[in-house]
């Protein structure tokens, strides 16, 4: 088995055989995080393919509903690689009409596994809200994932919200999604921009410094 196999199961959103696959790569030794990786590139194929009209939502759907099982089988395999002692405390959330989770998910996941706390708030999630959570939680982290350019301005809408509380020093504000960009993120005021799952723990790790 191979990742192209792997890659070519979840683009025709063969849940099932999909999740053999991964759980065959995995016992094989294979770097979940490269996975990762690579599914991600698929992914983004599949959306270009969706751009160009060659597909239809219901493919994205079963391509999305496959990865998830291939991230399932990842996490006992990314647990063992993880440490113990707490790093930070991260509400993570999908931002408000934004209903793209998957990416999040595997952050989640990555965090936990590297000794971050995280309190999950799901997808479509209202910026005040993050900031509510955030507060409750006394956070040090608030990551916000957009995968639509139409929602990017609800990562901007976080920061603006913690402006006018006078909370902007309190807490670090990271972004992420495949739209975003470091330069967005300079643009809206963002702490720190991660361009992948695999990235972020280190980055977080350096930020909080
Ligand atoms: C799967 C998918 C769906 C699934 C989502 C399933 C689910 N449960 O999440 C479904 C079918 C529901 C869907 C729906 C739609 N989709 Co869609 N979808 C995709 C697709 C193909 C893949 C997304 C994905 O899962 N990628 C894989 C993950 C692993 O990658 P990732 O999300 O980028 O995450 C990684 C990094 O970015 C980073 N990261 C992500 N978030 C964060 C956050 C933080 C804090 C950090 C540190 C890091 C980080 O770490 C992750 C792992 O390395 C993308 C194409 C693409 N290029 O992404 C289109 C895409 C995002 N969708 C698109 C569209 C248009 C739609 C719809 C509007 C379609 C429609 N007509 O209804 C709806 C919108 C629904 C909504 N309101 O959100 C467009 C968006 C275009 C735009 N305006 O920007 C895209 C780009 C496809 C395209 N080329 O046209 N979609």
């Amino acid at each position: 088995m191979s990742l192209e196999a792997l890659s070519k199961l979840v683009e025709d959103g063969e849940s099932e055989d999909a999740r053999e696959a991964a759980k065959q790569l995995l016992s094989g030794g294979r770097d979940p995080l490269e996975m990762i990786e690579c599914m991600t590139r698929t992914m983004a194929r599949v959306g270009d393919r969706f751009a160009r009209l060659e597909i239809f939502l219901p493919e994205i759907m079963l391509a999305g509903e496959a990865l998830s099982a291939v991230v399932d089988e990842m996490a006992p395999h990314l647990e063992k690689a993880g440490g113990r002692q707490i790093k930070g405390k991260v509400v993570l959330g999908v931002v408000k009409g934004d209903l793209h989770e998957i990416g999040k998910n595997i952050v989640k996941l990555i965090l936990e596994t590297n000794g971050f706390q995280v309190k999950d708030l799901g997808y479509n999630v209202d910026a005040l809200t993050f900031v509510k959570e955030a507060e409750a939680m006394g956070a040090d982290i608030i990551g916000a994932s957009s995968l639509m350019t139409t929602t990017m301005p609800r990562q901007k809408e976080i920061i603006d919200i913690l402006k006018e509380m006078g909370l902007r020093d309190r807490y670090k504000v990271i972004i992420g999604g495949a739209p975003t960009s470091r330069l967005w993120a300079d643009r809206i005021g963002a702490d720190l921009y991660c361009p992948d799952a695999r990235s972020t723990p280190d980055l977080i790790a350096e930020l909080l410094k």
